[in-house]
């Protein structure tokens, strides 16, 4: 694929050792923008991240060059989009650090890949009285596929309590590991509260007693160095839009020999390799779990996310946003009567708080008006808000792109607050 003069600019900065904050932001180019008056300080990172130029390009050569679909074709295009969409699962297994491509399954995002394994693995090992085991932090998406299968299977779904300061409790974690837990589901690092979870050691565990363990990986893939082997986890999901790749693709990591065993998901076209009225036969992996086309077009957007993320390499974007982090943590410490919700040791992303007295709606619109994107309330994290009795917070979440000042102007903006609800 040619090599524009945008990306061979993002090449010949890759090298310096120091971060160039700025040349970071001109690769996005939405960053640029004012809201209100005020320059556009995005702090949305865990709903969805910014695209850089590198993405927004590969979208436009698909469709101006390449489109075409997949798998099905003898012309040119068709074998060009092809080579695409398997070359963008082999970035994602690197990023990933499979074994194999073949245990990448592209998918519409976490949710989807979440309730693939629900309703392929989970339809084929859960039954009546085992268990499924939860944390207190998942993503409704890590609780209601589980649920939905619990209630049909007759099995039980149980979850692990966390600590005040948003950690897991590896003690509770493992009085539940009892012979009955078929699946351990855990998030790699939590949405609401930012604490990254000690999967490793979750795995360990699981394993000792042979369980398998789904890591939801929506808010780690982001912000730290994946290594699916090193974690010896069996399931490992992201979506494509939360790394800086187009909305509509993630991807699913599976161990094969799980994936081998595990019955289709949907059925369709390009899931099979013959089909009469009376069998069909599936096709083999991945692409037993890909029915119909897919997103080609994202899964390429994706490759390219990878790429960019890569060539600043995933170590510095996790030290920038650490030191971010502790920034930002000290900066809206000094606010009187802010209070942070997730103050565990290791953390990735996210500051989550409540004002006194202020309810976090109120915050979140006094921000936007300060130019200021925040997400205000329970971030599909409903239990997690059960937990510290607070109905929502104000969640500032970060991104590679983001600097201090962005982080001295939301301080700012909720000492505003603080002046306008007093
Ligand atoms: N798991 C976690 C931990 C998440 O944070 C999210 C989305 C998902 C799964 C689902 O991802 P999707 O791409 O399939 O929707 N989290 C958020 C959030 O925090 N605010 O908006 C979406």
């Amino acid at each position: 694929m040619a090599v524009n003069s945008h990306q061979a600019a993002v090449a010949e900065r890759t090298p310096v050792t120091a971060w160039d904050a700025q040349g970071v932001r001109r690769d996005f180019p939405i960053l640029a923008q004012r809201v209100h008056g005020k320059p556009l300080v995005y702090l949305d990172n865990a709903a969805t991240s910014q695209k850089p130029r590198a993405v927004l390009d590969a979208l436009l050569d698909f469709y101006t060059r390449d489109c075409s679909n997949i798998h099905r074709g003898v012309h040119e295009l068709s074998e060009r989009a092809t080579a695409g969409y398997e070359e963008a699962r082999e970035k994602v297994r690197t990023f990933l650090g499979a074994r194999e491509a073949r245990e990448i399954i592209f998918v519409r995002g976490a949710t989807e890949a979440i309730n693939l394994v629900a309703w392929t693995f989970g339809r084929e090992r859960i039954g009546v009285d085992d268990e499924v085991l939860i944390t207190a932090m998942e993503h409704h998406s890590n609780i209601v596929p589980w649920q939905i299968l619990c209630e049909a299977k007759g099995a039980k779904l149980c979850v692990t309590p966390i600590s005040d300061s948003g950690e897991l409790r590896m003690d509770e974690f493992e009085k539940r590991l009892n012979p009955r837990v078929k699946l351990v589901a855990v998030a790699h690092v939590s949405n609401a509260l930012g604490t990254v979870n000690p999967v490793e050691e979750i795995v360990r565990m699981s394993h000792a007693r042979g369980i398998p363990v789904l890591v939801d990986g929506a808010q780690a893939a982001p912000h730290m160095k994946v290594d699916v082997q090193e974690l010896d986890c069996d399931f490992y999901t992201f979506s494509g839009h939360k790394v800086y790749g187009p909305t509509g693709i993630g991807a699913l990591y599976g161990k094969a020999a799980l994936l081998d065993e595990m019955p289709p998901f949907h059925g369709g076209g390009d899931m099979i390799s013959s089909v009469t009225f009376e069998k069909t036969t599936y096709n083999v992996l991945p692409y037993k779990f890909e029915a119909g086309t897919p997103n080609i077009a994202g899964a390429i957007g994706l490759g390219a996310a990878i790429d960019y993320v890569g060539r600043i390499g995933m170590e510095r974007i996790a030290a920038h946003e650490h030191a971010l982090l502790e920034y930002g943590t000290r900066a809206l410490a000094r606010v009187p009567g802010l209070r942070m919700v997730g103050t565990a040791r290791k953390k990735a992303g996210v500051l989550s708080f409540v004002l006194e007295g202020i309810h976090p709606h109120d915050v979140g619109t006094v921000l936007d008006r300060e130019g200021i994107a925040v997400r205000t309330g329970h971030h599909c994290a409903q239990p997690v808000m059960d937990r510290f009795r607070i109905p929502a917070t104000t969640r500032a979440s970060l991104a590679l792109y983001n600097t201090r000042e962005e982080l001295d102007a939301l301080a700012a903006g909720v000492w505003k607050v603080k002046e306008m609800f007093a």
